[in-house]
Formats: structure tokens, sequence, C-alpha cells
């Protein structure tokens, strides 16, 4: 409507005024995510929006997401602003892992090589000896076990767990989750599955390892977006945040997604499966934001430079 196409205006004036770029993630609202696409910024996964924002020629990056990801876009270009739409995006993964605690951790366990998700604190990054993201995370960590050395895995419980059994690889687990994806049930997969037996079953690693344990396909965003794409399938049932259904949908027009259950009776929950914290971004405080030069993101130098030695082992990892 009228009200809608204004906002989506002024947000695209302030960008180009600013000389920003705006970098979101899949799964924030499908409105951000079209209009990145139309101004020339990105959707992804947090890897490739670190990318994406460390190459762009913009002075400005407006991240689109959630905290760590403003974060980790100030680490590796200490030199842009980094804007975001509000300071109070973070997640369960983050908050769960405190550096202090985290630190005092990986001291009681100076033979292990620290491996942290990139859903972390700049302090904890710093900490690491490697940051790595759902989608490159069986693969660093095949390498380093392959090296023989022993692992810290932090923060995520589900995610190490499944890392650990695919790679055999000696990990000891921090105790986080994210809030969103442990609520997918493994008996409201199967009996969703009974209404759609053709259905193809993708998972988010993040999710309980029973509903793993169902999937076809277990992957990072871009990995299940791929698979939504290569499978011969019409109908899937995706275990991961709904907001990547918009890219799925614009992929793959003519198949079905259903969103994975969080009940066991197999009902789909239009407002479940929705990360509360990608939640908070919005057109009107992506505006606010770009008119004011609010809620920029710092990174004490010192550590920020520390975290960038981990960071850049994943951004340079090729296996
Ligand atoms: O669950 C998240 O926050 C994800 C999937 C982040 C990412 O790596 O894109
Ligand atoms: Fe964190 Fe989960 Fe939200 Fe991703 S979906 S930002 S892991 S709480």
């Amino acid at each position: 409507d009228a009200e809608l196409a204004q906002a989506k205006a002024r947000v695209k004036a302030l960008l180009e005024r600013e000389n920003a770029v705006l970098v979101a993630h899949y799964y924030t609202d499908p409105l951000i995510q079209a209009l990145a696409e139309e101004t020339g910024g990105c959707v992804s996964d947090s890897l490739e929006m670190a990318r994406f924002g460390a190459q762009h020629s913009a002075s400005t990056l407006l991240v689109a997401g959630v905290k760590f990801m403003g974060e980790t876009a100030k680490i590796l270009t200490p030199n842009k602003r980094v804007l975001m739409p509000t300071l109070e995006a973070t997640c369960s993964l983050d908050i769960g892992c405190p550096a202090d605690e985290f630190s005092a951790f990986c001291d009681a366990h100076p033979d292990r090589t620290v491996v942290v998700y990139a859903n972390t604190s700049a302090a904890v990054k710093a900490r690491a000896d490697w940051v790595v993201t759902s989608s490159i995370a069986l693969d660093v960590v095949d390498y380093l076990d392959a090296q023989g050395q022993k692992i810290i895995w932090a923060p995520d419980k589900h995610l190490g767990n499944y890392v650990q059994k695919q790679t055999g690889a000696d990990m000891l687990l921090w105790d986080g989750a994210c809030i969103v994806h442990e609520e997918f049930k493994a008996q409201g997969v199967e009996t969703l599955k009974q209404t759609h037996p053709d259905a193809a079953v993708l998972v988010h690693p993040e999710s309980p390892e029973s509903v793993v344990a169902l999937a076809d396909v277990v992957g990072s965003t871009s990995q299940l977006i791929k698979a939504a794409q290569t499978l011969p399938n019409r109908v899937f049932i995706v275990a991961t945040d709904q907001g990547i259904f918009y890219k799925m949908q614009q992929l793959c027009p003519d198949k079905t997604f259903y969103i994975a259950p969080t009940a066991g009776s197999g009902a789909t929950c239009r407002s479940c499966a929705n990360c509360p914290w990608m939640a908070m971004n919005a057109l009107d405080n992506m505006a606010a934001t770009l008119e004011s030069g609010a809620n920029e993101i710092f990174v004490d130098k010192a550590l920020g430079e520390r975290a960038m030695v981990p960071l850049n082992r994943m951004l340079n990892f090729k296996n």
C-alpha cells in the first residue's frame, strides 16, 4: 500500500544519501530482504554478510540482523561506519556465552583448540582460535581433527553435537542453544510427514538431535536453500527460521514449503520459528538509524584486532 511504498522509498533515499549499503540476513522480514535486493545490497547468511560488507565500496554498512553480525562487520572493516536498525537485537547463543565465563572455561582446558560459532560477541571471538558459521563448521573441524587437535566448541550444543557425530572429533561442548531452533519437535515433523509423505525434510543443525535425525538434508541456511532448489521434491518441511521462505519461494516458485512443527501434533504455527530479535529490524528503525546515525556499532580496537585473527582464518579457509 501507499504507506509501505513511502517507507521503502524513504529508506532507499537515505541509503543513497549516506552512501550506505543494506546487508540483510535470511531471517529478517521479507520486506527488508526485498529492499536489500532492490538496492544492490545482499541477503545471505552471516558468513556471506561478512564477506559482502568487507568487499563493498560503500562507506556505511546498514546491517539488518542481530548484534553479532554488526560486530563482525565492524571487526572486518574497522574503517567503515556500521549501523544497525536497533542495538537490542541479540541472540540467545550470544547471551548464553559471557566472555569472562567462557575465557575461564578455555583457561581450564589449555590443551584444546577453541572453535566458536559466529553467533558470539566480539570478546568471545577474541578468545578463540577459530570462528566458524554452520556452513563451514564441518570442514574446519574435520581439518583440525585430522591434525590431531582436541577442540572446545561454543556456544551451540546442538550444532556442536552434530559436528562431533559427523567428524568424530574430540569436542568439549559449551551448553548453549538457539531459542528458535530448539523448539522444533521430532514428533511434530513425523506427524506432518504423514500428511505430506513426499516432502523432503530440511533441518538446520541448531535443531535438537531428534529432529536432525529425520532430515533429508542438514545444513546452514544457504545449504538448505540450495537443497530446496536441487532436490526433485515438490514439497518441503523446513526446520529453521521461517524468514528463509522468502528466498526459497523466490527461487522455487512452484514448490511448497511448510515450517517444521513446534508441537507434537504437527500443527504449523505461523508465529513460531521466527527469531524475536531478527524481527526487531523494520523499515521505520532502518530509516531512523540512517537519518540520525544512531545505533552505530563500535568494537574496541585491540579486541577487534584479536577477533580478526580467528575470523580471517574462517574467511581464508579453503578445504
Ligand atoms: O541461526 C542463525 O542465527 C544463523 C543461521 C546465522 C547464520 O549463520 O546465518
Ligand atoms: Fe540467535 Fe537463534 Fe535468533 Fe539465530 S535464530 S539469531 S541463533 S536466537
